[in-house]
C-alpha cells in the first residue's frame, strides 16, 4: 500500500468509524480498543503508520525478498520485505548444522572445495550477494557471494536455496569488489583489495611497488550448468592500490566495469618499523583512481593465444598488455572512495569519497571519447593512462559527511548512505540537488533499494544497513546486533518504518528482488543429490533398503519416512570403512527428517526427496545411537535406532 493511501487510511481506523456489516460489531469496538492501545504502548500516529505498512498477516507472503550478506558468519540471510522477518539464513562457506550443511555428508566436500593453501577453511567474511541478472534486470535465478578474508566466491542456486559452488584462486589473497555480474551474468566479478604478490608467492614489503600487484579476476558462468567455469575465466593485473568496490556497466556502459581503489599512495604500513600508519599513509593524496575495465575487450585479448600469462592455474592478462591494449583506464576521484554505482539507464556513474562530503557524477559517454581519442592527461607509475577528472564529470553533489554507497529509485532519485552523519540523503540525478535526508541509527554502511541495482528500480523501499545499534534494542551485553533498518521511499518525505537486529554478522550489503522473480522447488525429486541435481548414482528405493559388504567399506542403503529408518540397526566392526547412503522417500513438502549418528560429528538435513551420502571410518567400537533430528511426526522420539561398532578381537 503506497503511503497516501495508509495516511487516508489511519484515521479512520484510529478514529470512531464503522465498516461494514460484516465484522461490524469488530470495527465499531475496535477503534477507541486501537486508541487504547496507542495510548497504552505509547505509540504515535507515525508508528501505527509505520506498523500499518509493515505488518504482514500469518499466510500472507512479502512483496520482495533481501539478500543479504551474513559478514563474517559467511551465511547469507534472507529477510521479506515489507514484514523483515528473517526467512533463512543460507550455509555458503561456513558449517551450519540446522541445514546439515559439512556435517559428514556431500556439502563437506563442497566446503572442502574451498581449501585455500592446503587449509581448511570454516569461517568466511562475506561482503557483497550479487543476483544474477539478464539484461540489467534480477532474473531470480542465482545469487553469487564473496568471502573478502580468503578471496573467493559461491554459487547459491534460489531454485533450492543452496550453495553449488565454491572457487578460489590462490593468484589473489583477499577481495572485495566481489561480488559484482555483468548485465547477462556473463562474468562474476572479483577484484583484489589488499595487494599481495600473485600467485601466494614470498616477497618483502619493501618491494611493494614493484612485487605486490592488484587483480581482477572475471570468473565465466555457465549459465545452463548453473556453475563457475574455472577454465573460461581470466584475470587482469593491476597496480597494487587497493582495489575497493566494483560495479558493471550497463546499458550505454555495457561492457565496462569501474572500480574504485584506495592506496595510489602504496602505503603499506609499519609504524613500528619507522613508518606511517598504514590508514594516515593512504589517504594523503588528494585523490585515487577510478579504474576503467573494457570487459569486452579484456575478455578477446584473453582468448588470443600468447597474451596471457598464467599463473597458479588462472590465465592473466599482464598489466602491460592490459595498457598497450587500451583495457585499462584511471581517472581520479575522491580520496578514499568506497561505492561506485551505475546508474539505472548505465550513462554516469556516482562515486563516493568518505573524506569528501561530495559524490561525483561521472558521465560515460565523455570518459568513453576521451579514451577512444587518446586524449591522457598523465600516466601513473605504472605507465596506466590517466584522464582528466573535469573532462569526465557531470557535476558533484555536496551531499554530507562520509558518503559510501548509493542506490537508485524509479522517479530520478539517488539516495547516498552518509556515515559519519549517520543518516541517509535523497538527492535528484537531474539537477544534483539535494532533495532531503533521513538520520539513520546509527553508522550506516551500505543501503539496498527495491531492484536498486538494475536497470529498472522499483523505489517504495530502501534498506539501510547500520554498523552499530547502540540504544535501538534491549541491551545483550557488549556485543550489539547490527540494525537493518526500513525506510519507506514511496512518498515525498522518507520514514523509518522498521528496525530488525541483525544477530550474525556484519551485513555490508545487500540486494532487494522482487518475490514473483523467483520460483523455489517445494520438494526434491525423489532420490535427488542436492549438489549435483540428479538423481544419486547410489539410489535408495523403498522395500530395496540394505547392508553390503563390498571391498572399499560398508554400503548402507538407508531411507527415512515418518517416523522410522530402514534399516534402524547397522552393525559395523571396528576399523570398517563406513558409507551410509539415505534417502528421504517423502515427497510431502515440509517432512524434513535430520540424521544425527552420536559420537561421530555426523548430522544431516534431508529435505523430502534429497539423498545424502555419508563416508567415515568407524574408527572407536561401541554403541551409537543414531536419530531424527527435525520434529517430524508424533512418533518422532522414535525415530531411531543403533550403530553398533563391534571392537577389534
Ligand atoms: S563494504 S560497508 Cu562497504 Cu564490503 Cu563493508
Ligand atoms: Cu523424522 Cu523426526
Amino acid at each position: 500500500m503506497r503511503l497516501s493511501h495508509l495516511a487516508l487510511a489511519i484515521p479512520a481506523l484510529v478514529a470512531c468509524s464503522s465498516s461494514g456489516p460484516a465484522g461490524s460489531q469488530a470495527a465499531s469496538s475496535s477503534s477507541p480498543a486501537l486508541q487504547e492501545l496507542m495510548k497504552s504502548r505509547k505509540l504515535s500516529e507515525d508508528d501505527v503508520r509505520a506498523a500499518l505498512m509493515t505488518y504482514t498477516p500469518t499466510g500472507r507472503h512479502d512483496e520482495y525478498y533481501l539478500f543479504g550478506s551474513g559478514g563474517h558468519s559467511g551465511q547469507v540471510v534472507v529477510i521479506g520485505i515489507p514484514s523483515m522477518r528473517i526467512l533463512k539464513y543460507i550455509a555458503v562457506f561456513t558449517p551450519e548444522p540446522w541445514q546439515g550443511y559439512g556435517y559428514g555428508d556431500q556439502s563437506t566436500k563442497l566446503l572442502a572445495e574451498g581449501r585455500k593453501h592446503d587449509h581448511d577453511l570454516t569461517w568466511a567474511d562475506s561482503h557483497h550477494p550479487a543476483l544474477s541478472e539478464t539484461g540489467g534486470d534480477y532474473d531470480g535465478q542465482f545469487l553469487f557471494i564473496n568471502d573478502k578474508a580468503n578471496a573467493r566466491v559461491a554459487v547459491v542456486d534460489l531454485k533450492d536455496f543452496t550453495t553449488k559452488q565454491i572457487v578460489s584462486t590462490p593468484l589473489i589473497e583477499s577481495d572485495h569488489g566481489a561480488t559484482f555480474v555483468t548485465p547477462n551474468t556473463e562474468y562474476v566479478i572479483e577484484s583484489a583489495q589488499y595487494p599481495a604478490p600473485l600467485g601466494g608467492q614470498y616477497a618483502d614489503l619493501k618491494e611493494f611497488k614493484d612485487k605486490y600487484r592488484g587483480a581482477v579476476v572475471l570468473w565465466k558462468f555457465d549459465r545452463a550448468k548453473g556453475r563457475i567455469d574455472r577454465d573460461k575465466s581470466f584475470a587482469i593485473e593491476l597496480p597494487p592500490y587497493m582495489q575497493d568496490l566494483a560495479d558493471a556497466g550497463k546499458k550505454a556502459s555495457e561492457g565496462w566495469l569501474f572500480l574504485n581503489s584506495i592506496d595510489t599512495e602504496l602505503a603499506y604500513g609499519g609504524d613500528t618499523e619507522g613508518n606511517v600508519p598504514l590508514e594516515a599513509g593512504a589517504s594523503k593524496n588528494d585523490m585515487d583512481y577510478l579504474h576503467v575495465i573494457n570487459w569486452k575487450k579484456a575478455e578477446e585479448v584473453a582468448n588470443t593465444s600468447g597474451k596471457t600469462t598464467t599463473i597458479t592455474g588462472m590465465r592473466v592478462i599482464p598489466l602491460q598488455t592490459a595498457i598497450d591494449e587500451k583495457l585499462l583506464t584511471f581517472i581520479p576521484e575522491s580520496k578514499s572512495p568506497h561505492g561506485v554505482d551505475v546508474t539505472p539507464d548505465g550513462n554516469e556513474l556516482v562515486v563516493s569519497g568518505k573524506l569528501d562530503t561530495h559524490t561525483t557524477i561521472y558521465s560515460f559517454a565523455k570518459i568513453k571519447a576521451l579514451i577512444e581519442a587518446g586524449t591522457y592527461a598523465s600516466r601513473d607509475a605504472y605507465g596506466v593512462p590517466v584522464l582528466k577528472l573535469e573532462d569526465t564529470i557531470r557535476g558533484q553533489v555536496d551531499v554530507g559527511l562520509g558518503p559510501l554507497h548509493s542506490q537508485f529509485d524509479d522517479k530520478g532519485n539517488v539516495y547516498t548512505s552518509l556515515f559519519l552523519e549517520s543518516s541517509v540523503v535523497k538527492w535528484s540525478l537531474k539537477d544534483l540537488k539535494v532533495i532531503e535526508k533521513v538520520p539513520v541509527h546509527y553508522n550506516v554502511g551500505h543501503i539496498a533499494a527495491a531492484e536498486g541495482d538494475t536497470v529498472s528500480p522499483d523505489g517504495k523501499y530502501l534498506v539501510s544497513m547500520n554498523k552499530w545499534a547502540l540504544d535501538r534494542f534491549a541491551p545483550v551485553g557488549p556485543l550489539l546486533p547490527q540494525n537493518f533498518q526500513l525506510i519507506d521511499i514511496s512518498g515525498d518525505k522518507m520514514k523509518v518504518v522498521y528496525d530488525l537486529p541483525i544477530p550474525l554478522g556484519e551485513p555490508h550489503y545487500a540486494q532487494i528482488v522482487k518475490a514473483d522473480k523467483l520460483h523455489p522447488i517445494d520438494t526434491y525429486p525423489p532420490d535427488t543429490d542436492p549438489l549435483t541435481e540428479q538423481p544419486s548414482p547410489w539410489k535408495v528405493e523403498g522395500g530395496k533398503e540394505r547392508i553390503e559388504r563390498q571391498p572399499d567399506g560398508v554400503h548402507v542403503y538407508m531411507s527415512a519416512v515418518r517416523s522410522h529408518f530402514t534399516p534402524d540397526i547397522i552393525r559395523v566392526k571396528e576399523g570398517d570403512h563406513v558409507h551410509i547412503h539415505i534417502t528421504n522417500l517423502e515427497q510431502s513438502q515440509d517432512a524434513t527428517h535430520g540424521f544425527a549418528l552420536d559420537g561421530y560429528n555426523i548430522d544431516l538435513s534431508l529435505e523430502p526427496g534429497e539423498h545424502d551420502d555419508v563416508d567415515f571410518v568407524a574408527d572407536r567400537a561401541g554403541v551409537f545411537p543414531m536419530y531424527c533430528t527435525e520434529f517430524c511426526s508424533a512418533l518422532h522420539l522414535e525415530m531411531a535406532g543403533y550403530f553398533l561398532v563391534e571392537p577389534k578381537k
